[in-house]
């Protein structure tokens, strides 16, 4: 199954570029869209509705501000919605922080956090809820994570090499 990334300006995508580069590495696919829940809302609907026979397995929904991407789409789907709250000025990411997490009950949104990490991890979190249907993903999954720590145990011995 495959990701779609839904981001509600184009002024979102530098920073959710390590998010689609997570996903290619751990050989996943990934729409990419600019859809708007306030600019576009007819378009978001349809591409969610649409998403489930294109073979999207969970939607990511990045958006900056008053976000209300993430939680507009989880009311028209039964996917797995995961929103990632974008860090604008002038509230720093606060306000998507709060839009994206404080659903109300029965629509779903699991939340990422706001900053760089919050983009990686949201396409992480995508590969783990897939790699529950499929074993070669888990596998990846696992060699990346193993290839995660083996990198910083080789920060941590060129540190101690520095020390001595
Ligand atoms: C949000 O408003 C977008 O997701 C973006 O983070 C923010 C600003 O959008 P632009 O004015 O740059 O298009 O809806």
């Amino acid at each position: 199954m495959k990701v779609a990334l839904l981001m509600g300006s184009d002024s979102d995508y530098p920073r959710l570029e390590p998010c689609v580069a997570q996903l290619k590495e751990l050989g996943i696919e990934c729409e990419a869209r600019v859809l708007s829940a306030h600019r576009t809302p007819a378009a978001v609907i349809r591409f969610v509705e649409e998403a489930p026979a294109r073979g999207v397995g969970v939607l990511l929904c990045a958006a900056g501000g008053a976000a209300h991407l993430a939680g507009v789409v989880a009311a028209h789907t039964d996917l797995p919605v995961l929103g990632i709250p974008m860090d604008n000025p002038p509230l720093g990411g606060l306000d998507a922080l709060l839009s994206t997490v404080q659903m109300p009950g029965g629509v779903p949104v699991g939340c990422l956090g706001t900053g760089v990490g919050g983009p990686v991890n949201a396409a992480l979190l995508a590969a783990r809820i897939l790699a529950l249907g499929d074993p070669a993903l888990a596998k990846r999954m696992a060699q990346f994570r193993a290839g995660q720590s083996e990198k910083v145990l080789a920060k941590d011995r060129a540190l101690q090499a520095k020390l001595k």
